[in-house]
C-alpha cells in the first residue's frame, strides 16, 4: 500500500528503536528521568522558550495549553478550521469549559481586524474573558500552507496591545521552518506558547512537546497530570523525539518536493482541481467534484490501486507525503489518478 492519508504513518527510524533500548529512565512524574528531561531542555532550546513539557500527543499539548491559559466561561479565539476546534472531539469545551469564537481565515490566516474585534473587554460584566488566541502552522485544513512569521508578529502586536496570550499548535511547525529556509525561532517568538509533534513527519512513534514560559509550563505540569499524562519511565518515548528533533528536521524537503511535484502533475488531469500556491509543505488538497464522483468514492478508486488518501470533505482528498513516500510511489499515484479519471469519462 502507497499510504498518503497522513504522515502519523510513519514508523520511528532505526536510529530512534536504539535511543529507546539504550534511554536511561526513571521515574519521570518524579522529574527524574533523565532523557524526558534532556528533550524537554533540547525543545524548549530550539523552540526559544523558558521551559518545555513532553505530552503524549498533539492533542494533550494543545488541550493542557487550554486549560492552562483558560478557565471555565473564558473565550478562546480560533480559526474555524484549526484542529483544536475542528479535530479535538470539543475537548476546548468538554474539559476546560471555555467556548470558543471561531474567525474563518483565508489560507489559514484570520484577519488581523476579525482578530481584532473578536477580543473582549474586559470592562464589560455581560462578556466572556478572552483568554488564548490560538494559531496553527503549518495549517493542516489549508493545505499544509504557512504562516508567515510577519503574519504571526502582527497577530502577537494586537494580543499584546490587550492582554491576551497566543498559543501555537505547530503540530508541523518543523515543515514551516524547512520550507521557508528559517529557524523554528523566527515563529515562535511571535508567541506565549507552542506545541510541537514529534510522531507527524518527524517519524517518532509518540510524543509532542509543549513549550513556553517557566510558570506557566510549571501549572501546564500539573494539567498534565489530571488528566492522567503523568508518565513514569518515559525516557523510552522521549529518546526517540531526541532524534527528531536532532536528525529528521532537514529531510522534511524531500517530502515538500514530492508533494509538489505530485500537485503539478495531478492538476493536469481532467476534472482534477488543486490550488497550486497553496502547496507549500508535504499536504495536497485535491478537489475532484469534476470527475463526479464524491472523497469516499475516489478513495475507493484508489484504494484498488492500493493508494490510501484521507477525505476532508464531500468532494476533498488530502494526500499527505511522508519518509516512506518515494519518487515510485509519486508516480504510481499519478498514474492511478490517470486511471480513475480515464474510466470514469468513458463511463
Ligand atoms: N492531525 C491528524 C488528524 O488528527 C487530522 C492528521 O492526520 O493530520 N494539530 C495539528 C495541526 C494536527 O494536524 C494534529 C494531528 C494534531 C494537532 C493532533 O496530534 P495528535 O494526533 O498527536 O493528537
Amino acid at each position: 500500500m502507497i499510504d498518503l492519508r497522513s504522515d502519523t504513518v510513519t514508523k520511528p527510524t532505526e536510529e530512534m528503536r536504539k535511543a529507546m533500548y539504550e534511554a536511561e529512565v526513571g521515574d519521570d512524574v518524579y522529574r527524574e528521568d533523565p532523557t524526558v528531561r534532556q528533550l524537554e531542555e533540547l525543545a524548549a532550546e530550539k523552540l526559544g522558550k523558558e521551559a518545555a513539557l513532553f505530552v503524549t500527543s498533539g492533542t494533550q499539548g494543545n488541550q493542557v495549553a487550554v486549560l492552562t491559559h483558560g478557565k471555565a466561561g473564558d473565550e478562546i479565539i480560533l480559526e474555524a478550521d484549526s484542529h483544536i476546534f475542528y479535530y479535538e472531539g470539543g475537548a476546548a469545551a468538554a474539559l476546560a469549559g471555555v467556548q470558543t469564537r471561531i474567525i474563518p481565515g483565508i489560507k489559514g490566516q484570520m484577519p488581523i481586524d476579525k482578530i481584532r474585534e473578536a477580543i473582549r473587554d474586559d470592562r464589560d460584566i455581560h462578556l466572556p474573558h478572552t483568554a488564548m488566541i490560538g494559531l496553527e502552522n503549518t495549517h493542516n485544513r489549508a493545505g499544509g500552507v504557512i504562516l508567515p512569521p510577519q503574519y504571526m508578529k502582527e497577530v502577537y502586536q494586537v494580543a499584546q496591545e490587550k492582554g491576551v496570550a497566543v498559543h501555537l499548535d505547530g503540530a508541523r511547525l518543523f515543515n514551516a521552518a524547512v520550507a521557508l529556509e528559517v529557524d523554528v525561532k523566527e515563529f515562535t517568538q511571535y508567541v506565549d506558547t507552542v506545541q510541537v509533534c514529534f510522531s507527524k513527519g518527524l517519524s517518532a512513534p509518540v510524543g509532542s512537546v509543549l513549550a513556553g514560559p517557566k510558570d506557566f509550563i510549571e501549572v501546564a505540569r500539573k494539567w498534565r497530570k489530571r488528566l492522567g499524562g503523568g508518565m513514569r519511565q518515559a525516557g523510552i518515548m522521549a529518546a526517540p523525539g531526541i532524534v527528531a528533533l536532532t536528525q529528521m528536521v532537514d529531510r522534511l524537503a524531500e517530502d515538500h518536493r514530492r508533494a509538489k511535484e505530485l500537485a503539478v502533475a495531478l492538476q493536469e488531469i481532467k476534472g482534477i482541481q488543486i490550488e497550486l500556491e497553496s502547496v507549500q509543505t508535504n499536504i495536497v488538497l485535491i478537489d475532484v467534484k469534476d470527475t463526479g464522483m464524491t472523497a469516499h468514492q475516489f478513495l475507493e478508486e484508489l484504494k484498488n490501486c492500493q493508494i490510501l488518501g484521507s477525505a476532508f470533505g464531500e468532494y476533498l482528498i488530502r494526500l499527505t507525503t511522508h519518509r516512506h513516500i518515494t519518487d515510485q510511489d509519486i508516480s504510481d499515484t499519478i498514474d492511478a489518478f490517470y486511471q480513475i479519471s480515464k474510466k470514469r469519462s468513458q463511463a
